[in-house]
């Protein structure tokens, strides 16, 4: 579902009142989806401590929510943002791409729970379809 001049407007409106908070949405989306999706741990056994609040599920948070910011300023061209990440996640990594779509909910989750008021319905579409679509580009190099 391509994203549209609305979409990219909300997204990048949204991102605009949320970004100063990165860390925190990164830390607690991916200490939840290791907690709630525990098959996801997987990958990241090598880790100390894979728990909600541990130093590693931080540091990772901020990675992952710095890559979606970049994405969000290249939202025009997510498929070139996105090709070097797709290579890692698929060739490196080895991530199952369904994967992606597991963190973006959890992505959703956190931002509806830190702003509630900014996290309206037409936000909610909006950042869903952007997410959904960048976990597709993430998936892209697997083919
Ligand atoms: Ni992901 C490393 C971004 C989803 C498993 N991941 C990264 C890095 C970025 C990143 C950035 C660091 C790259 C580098 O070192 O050059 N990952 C993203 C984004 C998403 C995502 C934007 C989706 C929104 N990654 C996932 C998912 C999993 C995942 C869903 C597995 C369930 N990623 C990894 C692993 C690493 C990783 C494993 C290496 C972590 C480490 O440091 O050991």
């Amino acid at each position: 579902m391509s994203l549209t001049a609305k979409d990219i407007a909300a997204v990048k409106g949204l991102w605009a009142k949320i970004s100063s908070k990165a860390d925190d949405i990164g830390a607690e989306a991916l200490g939840r989806m290791l907690t709630v999706y525990p098959q996801t741990k997987t990958y990241f056994s090598h880790w100390a401590d894979v728990s909600p609040g541990s130093a590693p599920v931080k540091k990772h948070g901020k990675t992952i929510m710095g890559a979606v910011g970049e994405a969000v300023g290249k939202i025009e061209d997510l498929p070139g943002a996105l090709s070097q990440l797709s290579e890692l996640h698929a060739y490196k990594l080895r991530v199952d791409p369904s994967n992606f779509k597991i963190l973006a909910h959890n992505i959703i989750v956190v931002v509806g729970m830190l702003f509630p008021g900014d996290f309206t319905p037409e936000a909610h579409v909006s950042l869903d379809k952007f997410l959904q679509n960048l976990a597709w580009c993430l998936a892209e190099r697997y083919r």
